[in-house]
């Protein structure tokens, strides 16, 4: 359990004025803002993933959560950047080339930015070359979303773009994605939900560290 269980719990109902109101409190007493964050904040947010992996929540209460959660960052955005936190590692998400959908990839860009990432969020209908932008700018890991079964194979062209290169990573997920499809492509992880995105982008990080 976190430090503050109050404003663990104001995340995990989704309270964005406590939230906001508590975090605001917090850097009043001058606690320690990557504290705040790591002990408290990205453990409620972790809470609530592993929450909807387990069916206890559905994705109106992910939302909700993630917007209580966002109140709290934009009080400690700016001094954090201050403050001079290390994000974990900057990744990217989009969904692929001819697809749309962008409720799931809009989830995982909001679990990874709780997690402590720093995220490049592509958007929809990205060719190759808009991840290879961003892998230029700094992403070690690069996050495809499809749900569409005739979006999925354009995952195998990004995979085969940053086969074998040091230091990027591929990591698959949505809808028609499986764990057997995105070994055929190659990729180096994949999710069935955001959380386990959250999840198989650490386990790319660590074994690349
Ligand atoms: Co679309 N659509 N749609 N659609 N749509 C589906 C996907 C479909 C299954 C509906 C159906 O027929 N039952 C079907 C696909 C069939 C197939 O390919 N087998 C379909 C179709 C056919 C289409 C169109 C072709 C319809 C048409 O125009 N004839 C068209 C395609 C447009 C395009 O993309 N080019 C289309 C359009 C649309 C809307 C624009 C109307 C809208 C999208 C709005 C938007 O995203 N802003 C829409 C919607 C809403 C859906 C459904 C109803 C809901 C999708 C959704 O948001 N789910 C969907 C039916 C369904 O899924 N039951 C459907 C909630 C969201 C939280 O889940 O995105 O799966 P999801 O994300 C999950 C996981 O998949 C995973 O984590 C998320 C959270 O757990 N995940 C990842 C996602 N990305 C991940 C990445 C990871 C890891 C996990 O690692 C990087």
């Amino acid at each position: 359990m976190s430090e503050r269980a109050d404003l663990f719990e104001a995340i995990t109902d989704g309270n964005r004025k406590v939230v906001s109101e508590l975090v605001q409190r917090a850097v009043e007493e001058k606690v320690e803002i990557s504290r705040l964050l790591n002990d408290t904040m990205i453990p409620a947010m972790r809470a609530i993933g592993d929450r909807f992996s387990r069916n206890e929540i559905y994705v109106p209460e992910m939302l909700i959560a993630a917007r209580a959660m966002q109140a709290g960052l934009d009080v400690i955005g700016p001094l954090l950047a201050a403050s001079g936190y290390e994000p974990r590692a900057r990744v990217c998400v989009g969904t692929v080339k001819g697809d749309l959908h962008d409720i799931g990839k809009n989830l995982v860009v909001i679990l990874l930015k709780g997690a402590g990432f720093e995220v490049d969020d592509l958007g929809v209908d990205c060719c190759v070359e808009r991840y290879e932008e961003a892998v230029q700018r700094g992403a070690s890991v690069v996050c495809l979303s499809a749900l569409l079964t005739t979006t999925m194979p354009y995952m195998k062209d990004v995979a085969d773009r940053f086969a074998g290169r040091s230091g990027v990573k591929v990591v698959v997920g949505g809808a028609p994605i499986t764990r057997e499809y995105a070994k055929q492509i190659g990729a180096d992880g994949f999710g069935k939900d955001a959380n386990e995105a959250v999840h198989a982008v650490e386990a790319c990080l660590a074994v690349s560290c």
